[in-house]
């Protein structure tokens, strides 16, 4: 399969390797353009994959059958939209990152769009990409030219197994949301490992009524009980884990608040209801995140 991937960091890097590995032509897409990337990889095994992939070819943009999108939920809606009048319109995109609401900031198009969640973690160590742990990656449709599409889920699943194929996708992006909206502010405001919240159980507790009072507004069935089971296993299976958020905060990064406690909040409002313990971690990683951009841009 002819295949672009939209975002060279550490996961993008990682899906590079493994389609590679199964004999995809596969090339990555770079906001400054470069003439390959460099990817280097080692496998949770010791493995490791070290190859110059090709980069920023739009014949191979134009011929691709898939564009997956790798990229931090911020940086999705203006990179999608810069390269949708390049793509085959038969070329379906999947956008896998963390947070919601990215598909509705895209210009109006026809492409297949899925949308997905990993639990794969991988991190940087200097120029190399430490596949830290194996994960499971939900996929499904997010427009109806993409409900045909479930046999992707099968080629994925070859290259960097599991992958999941929901054709209701929306289902399992709120449960992903539920355990985002708890660890991601929770561990970069008390600057803790994921393990380290089961210390927090009625903070978690208080966080995921919240996010199942708007889900069931929402239309999906749950309980703040079943949630909350959910978040303590994801908790407990990623103990050793430095949250992306942690991460972005410790190296002074743009975060995606606003797509994971942020969305909440906007689609509370949308049903006329106010979340006290998630608009009160949203202004305090604003703020934090509000301190280190300004200094950045040289405000006072
Ligand atoms: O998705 C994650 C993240 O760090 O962004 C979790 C599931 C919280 C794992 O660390």
């Amino acid at each position: 399969m002819k295949i672009t991937i939209l975002g060279c960091g550490a996961l993008g890097q990682l899906w590079l390797s493994r389609l590679y590995q199964q004999g995809h032509d596969v090339q990555g897409w770079l906001r400054v353009p470069q003439p390959f990337c460099a990817v280097n990889v080692i496998e949770p095994g010791g493995a490791s994959f070290n190859r110059n992939l090709p980069t920023n070819d739009p014949e191979h943009l134009a011929q691709s059958e898939l564009l997956l999108v790798t990229l931090k939920a911020w940086q999705v809606s203006s990179a999608v939209s810069t390269l949708l009048p390049k793509l085959n319109p038969r070329c379906a995109i999947l956008l896998l990152h963390n947070g919601m609401g990215t598909q509705d900031e895209l210009p109006p198009n026809n492409q297949p769009i899925l949308q997905g969640t990993t639990t794969h973690a991988a991190r940087h160590d200097g120029s190399t990409i430490i596949h830290v742990a194996g994960g499971t990656t939900h996929i499904g449709p997010t427009s109806p030219a993409a409900q045909s599409l479930s046999h992707l889920a099968e080629v994925l699943h070859q290259a960097l197994p599991d992958v999941a194929w929901h054709n209701n996708i929306a289902s399992a992006n709120w449960r992903k949301l539920a355990v985002n909206c708890v660890i991601n502010p929770l561990t970069a405001l008390y600057n803790c490992r994921n393990g380290d919240l089961q210390r927090y159980p009625e903070q978690i507790e208080l966080i995921c009524r919240e996010v199942s009072s708007v889900m069931e507004m929402e239309g999906y069935h749950t309980s703040c009980e079943g949630l909350q089971q959910y978040v303590m296993e994801v908790i407990q299976s990623t103990a050793d884990n430095v949250s992306s958020m942690l991460q972005d905060i410790r190296t002074q990064r743009h975060t995606e608040i606003d797509y994971i406690t942020g969305y909440l909040l906007r689609r509370a409002r949308s049903h006329g209801v106010t979340l006290p313990e998630n608009a009160r971690l949203f202004e305090l990683i604003k703020r934090k995140e509000n301190e280190y951009e300004r200094i950045g841009a040289g405000l006072p």
